[in-house]
């Protein structure tokens, strides 16, 4: 029986970054996670008898929510709804089924990097056709949406089994529950090279892959030891929890220290990676080098040749604005075009539905290319292993080249987690109102050659997307960027991005604290950040 339920809206399912994130309490009340779907249902057109994908990283309440869509879309009228085992499905592996199955679009479920459990973070988001983020045109018409919604449809159709594979009739509809790695694991072996892989195991190569008790590890288990052969005991925290463990999911020097400790540490694996709550991101640690995810991009776009699925080169590399520069050297190298765009991965979708991008990037670890419309963690590790295979060198080795050929652009953000909303938007009007008068002074020694607030001008469809970060440009090529995180779910975060670019390989071996301490310092004296904030120092430095 379908069921039209009265509601009424919500003010704040805005969807931010990456859809629309909240603590799991606030998706709890009464309706809100199914306002936010119908709302999304209602700003789609066209989708009678098609296809949705939907699944999650696997988080608390993830599966209490895919009920609800599975009932919904029954309601709805779809044809379909194609849910992966257990609820589970990485953010890059749900891009592929929707693709794959030439689904509508998906419903993915997560909130990423962020903690889990009963009082921490949830998400739900939407992905088109190409497998991609909606676009900021469809989220602003589900935001639209959800603060005029009166009623929604649900059909009783009682629990769905989750946990068996095949597919089922539910409510006159067809649900299918898949396998959630294997058709991401044949598009890998389409990509790389399995047999050099697994020669490189065969040879003694030893790797960590931590997943962080999130959404990989099924995925790693099945592709790094079963298919590659690495050795058991590769995939560390390889079972998805519902709350991480208790910990942040977070694929970085804070929150994946023990990986870090490990591959700087003495008898040091040969190559480490992890991967964060919905396997879209990606760490790379190689034996004794951190290597950040702006120069990982700009090291796998110079050699993605090396690996089949790439060999015939590519058609341009895009990056987020606050990624560093690194990867416009590769870009300028190659004769390939290069696109700047806002941060999150739905404004890399056009560029690479165009061809005009393959490989895309972000500061924040994530990498990926025009397989998916999703940056992809384990995909970025592959491609990673099949270069170290053909070249036979460590990452150390090919980063201390990278930098000797295009030059080394020292790089770290400095985040500043849950200030008052308040305050955090009193330093950003502030900067902005001092734009215009910046270029040309100079702080802490370094002239100011232009200052801005970053708009983009979608090559592909004409759209304007303002405000997307407040940059400073000093002469020689440095830089400092700020901007306020779309994903936090607690008051404001900060984030400062520091960049400077040396070309001289005699100072490539500096820490990179210490090569940005004078940029850092005029991030301080140009927007005022302690008096505004009340700290005196970041809480997680990256
Ligand atoms: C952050 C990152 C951004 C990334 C986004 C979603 O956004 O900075 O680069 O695309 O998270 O990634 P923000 O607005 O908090 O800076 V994920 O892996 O959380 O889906
Ligand atoms: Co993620």
């Amino acid at each position: 029986m379908i069921r039209t339920v009265s509601t009424t809206p919500y003010g704040d399912q805005k969807p931010g970054t990456s859809g629309l994130r909240k603590k799991v309490p606030v998706f709890q009340q009464q309706n809100y996670a199914e306002n936010f779907i119908q709302s999304v249902f209602d700003a789609l057109e066209g989708f009678a008898g098609k296809t949705l994908v939907v699944g999650g990283d696997g988080r608390f309440y993830n599966r209490e929510v895919i009920q609800k869509v599975i009932a919904m879309a029954v309601a709805n009228g779809f044809g379909r709804v194609v849910v992966g085992q257990g609820g589970i499905l990485s953010t890059p592996a749900a891009s592929n089924l929707i693709r794959k199955r030439k689904a509508f679009g998906g419903l993915i479920l997560s909130a990423s990097h962020n903690p889990g459990g009963p009082h921490e973070d949830f998400g739900i988001k939407y992905n088109a056709e190409n497998g991609g983020p909606a676009p900021e045109k469809l989220t602003d018409a589900i935001y639209a949406r959800s603060k005029v919604i009166t009623s929604y449809k649900i059909a009783d159709v009682g629990q769905v089994d989750l946990d068996h594979t095949g597919t089922f009739e539910v409510g006159g509809i067809k649900v299918e529950i898949v396998d959630p790695v294997a058709d991401y694991a044949a598009l890998m072996e389409t990509l790389f090279d399995f047999d050099a892989l697994r020669a490189l195991f065969k040879s003694g190569f030893r790797m960590r892959f931590d997943a962080m008790h999130a959404v990989t590890g099924p995925y790693a288990k099945e592709i790094l030891e079963r298919r590659l052969g690495a050795a058991e005991g590769t995939a560390r925290n390889f079972v998805p929890l519902e709350d991480f463990g208790g910990h942040h999911p977070d694929p970085n020097l804070v929150h994946a220290k023990e990986l870090y400790d490990e591959m700087m540490g003495p008898n040091a694996p040969d190559f480490g990676a992890a991967s964060d709550g919905d396997g879209d991101r990606n760490l790379i640690i190689g034996r004794g080098i951190f290597v950040t995810p702006s120069d990982s991009l700009a090291m796998l776009a110079a050699n993605a040749h090396l690996a089949p699925g790439y060999k015939a080169g590519l058609k341009g590399i895009a990056r987020s604005m606050p990624t560093s520069g690194a990867a416009d050297r590769v870009a300028e190298k190659l004769g390939i075009g290069m696109y700047e765009t806002p941060t999150g991965w739905k404004f890399f979708g056009n560029l690479l539905d165009a061809g005009m991008a393959t490989i895309c990037g972000e500061e924040s670890a994530g990498t990926g290319s025009d397989h998916v419309r999703e940056k992809d963690g384990l995909w970025a590790v592959l491609l990673w292993l099949n270069i170290l295979a053909v070249r036979g060198e460590s990452a150390k080795e090919i980063a201390a080249k990278h930098w000797v050929t295009y030059g080394r652009n020292y790089y770290s953000r400095h985040d500043y987690e849950e200030v008052e909303t308040d305050r955090a938007n009193a330093l950003v009007d502030a900067l902005r109102a001092k734009l215009g008068s910046l270029p040309g002074t100079s702080v802490r020694g370094m002239k100011i050659a232009s200052a801005d607030d970053f708009a983009y001008n979608d090559p592909v469809d004409g759209s304007v997307s303002k405000n997307q970060g407040i940059r400073i440009l000093f002469e020689g090529g440095s830089r400092v960027v700020f901007r306020l995180s779309g994903t936090g779910t607690s008051g404001a975060t900060l984030r400062v991005y520091i960049e400077r670019y040396e070309p001289d390989p005699a100072r490539h071996g500096l820490d990179t604290q210490a090569a940005l301490a004078d940029l850092i310092k005029a991030a301080e004296d140009i927007a005022g950040i302690r008096s505004h904030t009340g700290r005196d120092k970041p809480s997680v430095i990256t």
